[in-house]
């Protein structure tokens, strides 16, 4: 069965994604926005109350590197939590009456899948192409932001293989698409992956600082404060290039360029004791400690709409 404290196998986040959004149609839609490379659906979920006028959004995504398996977990939390706290809890109550929130629990299903059923540290996607023996690119070097100039690799044999062109992975594709046609309204774009408990901002593609740069760092700090202030975890904010590397073609980066100004890429627990296979008995503990930083980037965003 579905857990919220466990770590779900896809099959399992598919069931719990139908259910989720036929019991709480009040708040919830769901739509397709293409299929993966094996043929999985990627469905993303539209948090909100219902309105008769466009909202303004933020765009949440979980589990772009199959093996980072708390980043969907907190997916998949963030949906229960805004769900049971909307209308008790009123900063909740007031995100999702004035803004929707998208969340695709899962981006890399079939890496996902693959790392339940066959190797455990898998990271990219499962695309083939003949002519090569090796499979997948990944995700987070294949979007179109200085792809593959620098912390990538061009050899499909790597684990940051960039993919043979940008957005050539159907997966990246999707989301893309997707982000494009509601660039008008979608306000930030924040992505979990683990570990490492850092919170980034651009750009990791170049040392070159963000327009923004200290709004974006003034607003991770107040994030990681609040994030700290349940357990006592640490947080390290700055730019993907000098806080973890130099990396081109990230989706953080890529969404950033195209406008949203509001762009963090999340590397949860831990620092390195367990890495990607964090217990499932700290599933709680991050998800909970991550919802504050959330809810602090959003209710900053909300309120300089
Ligand atoms: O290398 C990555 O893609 C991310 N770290 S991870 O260990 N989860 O693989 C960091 C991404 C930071 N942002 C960009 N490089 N754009
Ligand atoms: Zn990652
Ligand atoms: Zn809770």
């Amino acid at each position: 069965a579905h857990s919220y404290t466990k770590y779900n196998s896809w099959d399992k986040v598919q069931s719990w994604i139908a259910s989720i959004a036929s019991s709480n149609a009040n708040l919830i839609s769901k739509q397709v926005i293409g299929n993966t490379y094996e043929g999985r659906p990627m469905t993303v979920l539209k948090l909100g109350k219902k309105s008769s006028s466009t909202k303004p959004a933020i765009f949440l995504d979980c589990g772009i590197h199959a093996r980072e398996w708390i980043s969907p977990a907190f997916c998949q939390w963030f949906v229960k939590e805004a769900l049971s706290t909307y209308g008790s809890d009123s900063q909740m109550t007031s995100l999702l009456n004035q803004m929707d929130v998208f969340v695709l629990p899962v981006f890399n299903i079939d890496g996902y899948d693959y790392t339940h059923k066959s190797n455990r540290m898998w990271r990219k996607t499962r695309s083939r192409k003949s002519g090569s023996s090796c499979t997948g690119a990944d995700p987070n070097r294949n979007f179109d932001a200085g792809w593959c100039s620098m912390g990538a690799s061009s050899n499909p044999c790597s684990d940051t293989f960039c993919g043979y062109t940008p957005e050539s992975e159907i997966e990246v594709k999707n989301v893309a698409d997707f982000i494009r046609r509601n660039k008008s309204i979608i306000k930030a774009y924040l992505t979990i992956h683990s570990y490492s408990q850092l919170l980034l901002f651009p750009y990791s593609y170049t040392y070159a600082l963000a327009a923004d740069h200290s709004e974006l760092m003034e607003v991770a700090e107040g994030a990681s404060s609040a994030l700290r202030s349940l357990y006592g975890t640490r947080y390290t904010s700055g730019p993907g290039a000098t806080t973890i590397y130099p990396a081109a073609g990230g989706s953080d980066d890529w969404a950033y360029d195209l406008g949203v100004k509001y762009s963090y890429t999340f590397e949860l627990r831990d620092t390195g004791r367990y890495g990607f296979l964090l217990p499932e008995s700290q599933i709680k503990p991050t998800c909970e400690e991550t919802m504050l930083a959330v809810k602090y980037i959003a209710a900053y965003v909300q309120k300089n709409l």
